[in-house]
């Protein structure tokens, strides 16, 4: 059983986030990752835009993944045991491209109500402020929608560049992770991610 603590519980209701949890080893996150890499030049080509979602549908240890108990128990902490997924996407920046993602709150625009839900990351690799990790805006899932600009910048990698304007950049905090660890988020937080320097 690797549920949250109360106060992990806690941290996530007033914060609107977690992170780090611990989930996989990093031996298990590396060979994770090898296969990742082993199946892209098996196929020719890095995978890139529509190619990297709902990847568990077609890749066996993504679908394995998706279904690790230790991933199950700490969702099930945050919104209890009947959990269904809703959806994958692998966010691969590679170090030559530019790509970015914009202050945005996931529930504006991904379509599922109501807000009982949460967003898991697992870490393959390791995750740090020079390779572009998430930022979070503790507490900004409190007030619910906000106004989003869609400002289709060309590094973008959000589809219409949809952001929030006047965030307080000195009050977010960069989800750093080693790789086996996840880190979860609250629909309504507002967060967005850097570019791989
Ligand atoms: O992983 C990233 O770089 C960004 C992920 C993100 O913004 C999201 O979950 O909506």
């Amino acid at each position: 059983m690797s549920r949250l603590s109360a106060e992990e519980v806690q941290f996530y209701q007033k914060n609107g986030y977690i992170s780090p949890v611990n989930i996989l080893s990093e031996k298990e996150a590396t060979s994770f990752h090898e296969e990742l890499q082993s199946i892209e030049s098996k196929y020719g080509s890095d995978l890139s835009g529509l190619g990297r979602n709902n990847t568990h549908q077609v890749i066996p240890f993504i679908d394995q993944l998706v279904h690790h108990p230790k991933i199950l128990d700490v969702v099930q902490s945050i919104i209890g045991q009947n959990i269904l997924v809703a959806g994958t996407t692998l966010f691969i920046k590679e170090p030559e491209q530019a790509g970015f993602i914009s202050w945005h709150q996931d529930a504006k625009y991904n379509g599922l109500k109501p807000y009982n839900w949460v967003t898991a990351w697992l870490a393959l690799t390791e995750v740090t402020v020079e390779n572009g990790c998430m930022y979070m805006w503790p507490g900004s899932h409190i007030d619910g929608e906000r106004e989003h600009d869609d400002t289709y910048g060309e590094n973008n990698l959000l589809t219409r560049g949809q952001t929030v304007t006047n965030v307080p950049e000195k009050e977010t905090v960069a989800i750093e992770l080693r790789p086996g660890q996840i880190s979860l988020h609250h629909p309504w937080i507002v967060h967005g991610s850097g570019q791989n320097t």
